[in-house]
């Protein structure tokens, strides 16, 4: 398999405003970045990914720019972001940014132009319709953030689409001229020595001609359809990004990461091979949607392992010398790992460990999400008016409408899947609000701080942060980690997961409890054991063990050679 840099690297996300701040207004910034670079070395990894950085009315907390050539006030200036990525790079950590250009923020100045007349040389730049022959929006598509992905500007009577919030407007990619803007602005970057792009919701920027209105028995109580099949990996989508690559990523040494919902490994081999000349990997979507029910994220379902298993199975066996995976279980838009796939009180850290060791152990390349580190856990505020995000705020309005839910059935769908489970503040230590602000913080941090935080994980060397760190550290001895093949066993065990690892007359066997019982491993007899060299446990493990047959504590992972 060929040897990359970004297949060896992990990766660490920041969310910016949760991450520190140095100045008391209660927002993180670039300078907090900067601050914290020792805690990163430390950590060990290799690539940040920065969300979004640049200026924004936060709308969205930055997915919706006005300038993608500026930083926001907030975060800084670009003077920062210049000392930022000198001293990253100078410690030998890489820098890739999130690249937002399915839509930008209706206060850029090209959506000004666009919704200034019909005439306007920007009208292009968006999407734009007339009203309807009913003169209603031009078709029945459903927002990611709810309502409809219409919005009227009075101005010239046209509606302008979005398919996230309406300060969210669509670019145009079918208008060469957008698409030569973006290059530009690409170019711009990668000149200023960023490592690479995170792309927002890249598989979207196709939209089926004519965007036609789904039939009327998907129509559901607010009155709209999910659209996704008219905009999902779109009829021009793999043509865009190959003119992209051509143009801006292949001229220089720099890492690709796709925002893929709605795809499957066919679509990845696409988006990912090789020799396609598009992206280097992407975030696909089928794992964090598990056990998703009525109202979708809203009411959530327990969800089996094998389903998992299934999933994730898939994926490794069809990428497999194909293309390459992103492995990740939580980000800023989805719950913390350890709520949602292990266990938050009880076994938080042997769970967070064990989701650890699985997903540095698949193929691909492991992101980390600033906190997983110490095993950070959702939030649970009391009150939906303690949350933030505008996606949360926007379904409780929406459900004050339809009564498709009431509002404490919604609370507990936020509790297990809202996106401010990841955008609570990063906890540094026990002092008011985790040491993140001397201010107030944007958001209220998760009152769990004074156990869990940076400085308690550091004190112990049993911790979470440790653990990763060895991890992390690992993959640079053990080729194995990034390159061998993937193979499952025990496909069917509702409480471990193990499988195989293989790189030339190297083998791994990993074991992993995902449940929190104990739990009987049985060695299949067609997985031969040479040797039983134990790597790496989230226990301690008694010397006389037999691989034949053992029981795994709950939550319990294990790496051995074999
Ligand atoms: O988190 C989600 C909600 O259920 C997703 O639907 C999410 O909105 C989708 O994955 C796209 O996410 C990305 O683009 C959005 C932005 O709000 C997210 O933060 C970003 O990661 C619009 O730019
Ligand atoms: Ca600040």
């Amino acid at each position: 398999m060929e040897r990359k840099w970004w297949k060896e690297g992990v990766v660490y996300q920041i969310y910016p405003r949760s991450f520190y701040d140095t100045n008391g207004d209660g927002i993180g910034d670039l300078r907090g970045i900067i601050k914290k670079i020792p805690y990163l070395k430390e950590l060990g990894v290799d690539i940040i990914w920065l969300n979004p950085i640049y200026a924004s009315p936060n709308d969205d907390n930055g997915y919706d720019i006005s300038d993608y050539r500026a930083i926001l006030n907030e975060f800084g200036t670009m003077k920062d972001f210049d000392e930022l990525l000198r001293k990253l790079h100078q410690e030998g950590i890489k820098l890739i940014m999130d690249l937002v250009v399915n839509h930008s923020s209706d206060e850029h100045p090209w959506f000004v132009e666009s919704r200034s007349s019909k005439e306007s040389p920007y009208r292009d730049y968006y999407v734009w319709r007339a009203p309807s022959e009913k003169g209603n929006v031009p078709n029945n598509w459903r927002s990611f953030f709810s309502g409809s992905v219409w919005e009227l500007d009075e101005k010239t009577g046209d509606y302008y689409l979005h398919l996230f919030s309406k300060k969210q407007p669509d670019l145009n990619w079918e208008n060469e001229k957008v698409r030569q803007e973006v290059y530009d602005m690409m170019h711009w970057w990668f000149e200023k020595g960023i490592d690479g792009f995170r792309m927002d919701v890249i598989n979207f920027i196709s939209k089926v001609d004519g965007l036609p209105s789904m039939s009327e028995d998907q129509v559901e109580a607010d009155g709209y359809a999910w659209g996704g099949e008219y905009f999902t990996n779109g009829p021009r989508v793999h043509e865009f990004l190959q003119e992209m690559n051509t143009k801006v990523l292949s001229k220089y040494d720099i890492m690709t990461v796709g925002e893929t919902g709605g795809v499957t490994p066919e679509d990845g081999v696409l988006f990912t091979g090789k020799n396609r000349n598009e992206l280097n990997m992407i975030f696909q979507f089928e794992h964090v949607s598990l056990g998703q029910g009525r109202e979708g994220k809203w009411t959530p379902e327990p969800f089996k392992l094998t389903e998992l298993k299934k999933i994730m199975d898939k994926w490794q066996t069809q990428l497999h010398g194909r293309g390459w995976n992103s492995l990740y279980f939580n980000n800023h838009d989805q719950p913390r790992q350890v709520s949602k796939f292990g266990n938050d009180s009880v076994y938080r850290k042997e769970s967070a460990k064990m989701l650890a060791t699985y997903l540095h152990t698949l193929e691909g390349t492991p992101y980390v999400y600033q906190g997983e580190e110490i095993g950070m856990t959702n939030v649970y505020f009391k009150d939906l008016s303690q949350y933030k995000d505008l996606e949360i705020l926007n379904k409780w309005e929406e459900i004050q409408r339809t009564g498709t839910l009431t509002e404490e059935e919604l609370l507990k769908g936020v509790h297990i899947n809202g996106r401010d489970n990841a955008r609570t503040p990063m906890q540094w230590d026990a002092s008011r609000h985790a040491g993140f602000t001397a201010g107030k913080p944007w958001i209220e941090v998760n009152p769990n701080y004074t156990t869990i935080n940076v400085e308690e994980a550091l004190k112990d060397q049993d911790s979470v942060f440790y653990y990763y760190k060895r991890l992390i550290a690992m993959r640079k001895e053990h080729p194995i980690m990034a390159y061998g093949r993937y193979k499952l066993i025990l496909e069917d065990h509702e409480a471990i997961y193990a499988y195989t690892k293989t790189l030339d007359k190297d083998r791994w066997l990993v074991i992993l409890n995902f449940s929190d019982q104990e739990a009987l491993f049985e060695k299949p007899e067609d997985v031969q054991i040479n040797k039983e060299e134990l790597i790496l446990s989230n226990y301690e493990v008694s010397q006389d063990v037999s691989l034949n047959q053992f029981v795994l504590k709950p939550y319990e992972a294990r790496i051995y050679a074999i």
